[in-house]
């Protein structure tokens, strides 16, 4: 069993990311290297958050660049790093941003892998300094190498994916994700420049009191999830909606609790999406012991039709996720 070979909380993630590598005896390592190549882009991506404050008062800290350009959004910078660490790393042959409309050929035609990723989810909380997030999903090509990764290469469910993880950029920041093994996170010191391990084999709490939704979309919520909501306020349920999903996200899996973008009148299919959204998390909560799903359907079974599509998420302990779903199929029966 592998946690024989369980690593010290401290172990750095280059250490952890070896260890877990000697597990496969015919892992090659490109894996091994993309998850790097992540790491990295991370890295940078923390220190320009951290900088950006500073960047608006240029003058007084002259971080203005040479051009006296204006600061670029996070967000595109973040699109920038991560595709040119996966591009330079040439394990990647193709990413979806949900920066790009089209996906992205990286030109490294002999890479076994494609990333579809959210490099910055929630930057309209940057500045105004609440936590966001990187969120990633890695999937291993079926068309052959040599050529340009498919559309139909990015279109895999998420009972495909081959890694998931999220960066959350908050108080610290971390580094959580899984490759099927069970769920890790990695709290980053910035004086030493290294993820360390801080939450080692993360198991969500089966059940929880908190709930995660906009209820100033109430009126649109449909009546099953009206019904939930109101059960949860019937049990002295805490509200905790901090409105960037990564942060949401991350407080429910480590105390419990349940997650939900539900169709709405403004967002007819969610607002969440599937590909680099709703199927990365959905792994991370499955390898944790949770359970997310569109509210009837398991989300990583979803077939999905095109890169950028929504669909509906609750997401969570799976007590929680399985009573929202109840108190939708009763609606579905009542219809
Ligand atoms: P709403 C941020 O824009 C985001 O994509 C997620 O990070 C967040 O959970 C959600 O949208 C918030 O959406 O409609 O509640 O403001």
């Amino acid at each position: 069993d592998h946690n024989k070979f369980a690593l010290p909380v401290g172990a750095t993630l280059d250490r952890f990311i070896m260890r877990k590598q000697e597990d496969f005896p015919y892992a090659t390592g490109e894996l091994s290297q993309l998850l790097r190549d992540i790491a990295l882009a991370a890295k940078i991506v923390n220190r320009e958050i951290n900088r950006s404050g500073l960047i608006d008062i240029a003058g007084a800290y002259g971080n203005r660049n040479v051009q006296g350009e204006d600061q670029q959004k996070l967000d595109v910078i973040a699109n920038i790093r991560f595709i040119r660490a996966l591009r330079n790393g040439g394990e990647v042959c193709t990413i979806v941003s949900e920066e790009e409309d089209e996906m992205i050929q990286t030109g490294n035609t002999q890479g076994k892998y494609i990333v579809a990723i959210d490099p910055l989810d929630g930057s309209s909380n940057i500045d105004v300094n609440v936590s966001i997030g990187t969120i990633f999903s890695i999937y291993r090509r079926m068309s052959p190498t040599g050529t340009d990764g498919t559309a139909q290469d990015c279109l895999q469910p998420g009972t495909q994916q081959v890694a998931a993880g999220y960066v959350i950029y908050g108080s610290s920041t971390m580094l959580v994700y899984t490759t099927g093994n069970g769920v890790n996170g990695f709290t980053y010191d910035p004086s030493l420049g290294e993820f360390f391990l801080s939450h080692p084999d993360i198991v969500s709490p089966k059940t929880g009191t908190i709930y995660s939704i906009n209820e100033g979309s109430s009126d649109s919520f449909s009546e099953g999830v009206a019904a939930f909501v109101a059960h949860c306020k019937e049990n002295n349920f805490s509200a905790r909606y901090i409105g960037s999903l990564v942060a949401d996200f991350h407080r429910n899996l480590l105390k419990g609790g349940i997650y939900i973008y539900p169709a709405t009148k403004k967002a007819p299919q969610g607002k969440l999406r599937l590909l680099y959204e709703c199927n990365t998390l959905a792994f991370i909560v499955e390898q944790a012991g949770g359970k997310a799903s569109n509210g009837r359907r398991r989300t990583m079974e979803i077939e999905p039709d095109n890169l950028h599509e929504r669909c509906p998420l609750f997401i969570g302990s799976t007590e929680l996720v399985e009573k929202a779903e109840a108190f939708l199929a009763k609606e579905q029966a009542s219809a």
